[in-house]
């Protein structure tokens, strides 16, 4: 019926309307209620995860360090921008005394090399980052053993091998520094109940900075879940034979972060794909699904080496220079010019008190 009236609406206002108009419009106006619809499914589907998602362990600890962090940045003539970076995969429980879990691959590299570009470039970053990936500032820890970097001299005092010592003296300099002048927050989390948690506190938490906010989603977010009122409460047992469990879908909590979270924000994610034919394809749906601001496009084979930037009018391949490069550096270089171009068109202030 709203078609009809809108068709017949369209036909007063212009008699000279071909037909081919009219089918242009009726497209766009059922897009526009698809999308609506979806929109709501994406907002119905992100409470029930919430209402049913265990509590955070320390949702109120993290809330007073949000605040104080926002409290921190947002003092002073012009606050800084601010970042909140996710690195990391999210795991799903598959008990809820968890003995077993389904994990996503992330290393959480990209993230920790971001996160060291995003404060070089003058920003504060709220690092969510999976316990046990790597961290800013000493990404070569988890890996090479931290007892390789260090040794006793005769009267036992603790020593870096002169070999190290560059590296090590940089990486301590320069981490406190920014931890020093409040640059980073760094909020750990395993599951995807606990990333989904605190992302919706960093998001209303950092609202205030408007479009001086930005989001760096490089987290490997869990798409199928189990609720916990369904899960298992004890260990699985094997005795029983073959597992058949059914996952539910994980809300796509990313157009709910850009409509009712933090509306202002300027939002990257990303898209990770094995098959190199459906990647920009699929970042380009990804950007206007969620209303991405860019949408940055890699695959598996080759992440470290080359992703995509997929914005609405742009699609810049950015490579590293070498192997001693991160590939990060010029990526966040990228990056903090098209939010600087943000903040220039859009007129939205910081608001924080
Ligand atoms: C990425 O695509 C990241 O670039 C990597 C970084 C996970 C590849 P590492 O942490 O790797 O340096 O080892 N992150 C997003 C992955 C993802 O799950 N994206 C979802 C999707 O592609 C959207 S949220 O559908």
């Amino acid at each position: 019926f709203l078609f009809l009236v809108f068709v017949f609406f369209v036909d007063l206002l212009s008699d000279k309307r071909e037909i081919g108009d009219k089918v242009v419009i009726l497209l766009q106006f059922k897009m526009d209620s698809t999308e609506a619809s979806m929109n709501e499914m994406d907002r119905s589907g992100a409470k029930s995860f919430f209402q049913t998602a265990p509590p955070l362990k320390n949702g109120h600890l993290i809330s007073e360090k949000l605040k104080d962090f926002v409290r921190r940045n947002s003092e002073g003539v012009a606050p800084r921008g601010i970042v909140c970076v996710t690195s990391g995969g999210t795991t799903v429980p598959l008990e809820q005394r968890c003995v077993r879990y389904i994990d996503n691959f992330s290393s959480g590299h990209r993230g920790a090399a971001s996160t060291e570009y995003f404060v070089k470039a003058g920003y504060a970053v709220i690092f969510v980052h999976r316990r046990g990936s790597y961290q800013p500032y000493c990404r070569y820890l988890p890996e090479d053993s931290f007892l390789d970097f260090v040794q006793l001299d005769e009267e036992s005092n603790i020593q870096v091998p002169d070999a190290h010592a560059a590296t090590v003296r940089k990486a301590i300099r320069e981490y406190h520094k920014a931890v020093g002048e409040g640059l980073l927050l760094k909020l750990p989390f395993t599951t995807i109940f606990e990333y989904l948690q605190i992302l919706q506190l960093v998001a209303t938490s950092i609202n205030c900075f408007g479009c001086n906010s930005m989001f760096y989603l490089a987290a490997a977010v869990s798409d199928f879940y189990v609720p916990w009122e369904s899960m298992a409460k004890h260990k699985i047992q094997s005795a029983s034979g073959p597992l058949d469990m059914r996952l539910n879908q994980v809300p796509k909590t990313l157009s709910v972060l850009r409509k009712e979270w933090a509306p202002a924000a300027f939002c990257v994610s990303f898209k990770l794909e094995t098959d190199p034919d459906i990647l920009t394809q699929k970042a380009d749906a990804a950007l206007k699904k969620y209303g991405m601001h860019v949408v940055v496009a890699n695959l598996l084979a080759n992440y470290k080496e080359e992703v995509v930037v997929v914005t609405q009018n742009e699609k810049t391949t950015v490579r590293r220079n070498s192997t001693d490069e991160d590939l990060e550096k010029q990526l966040i270089g990228l990056l903090t010019e098209r939010h600087s171009d943000y903040i220039n068109q859009s007129g939205t202030q910081s608001n924080c008190q």
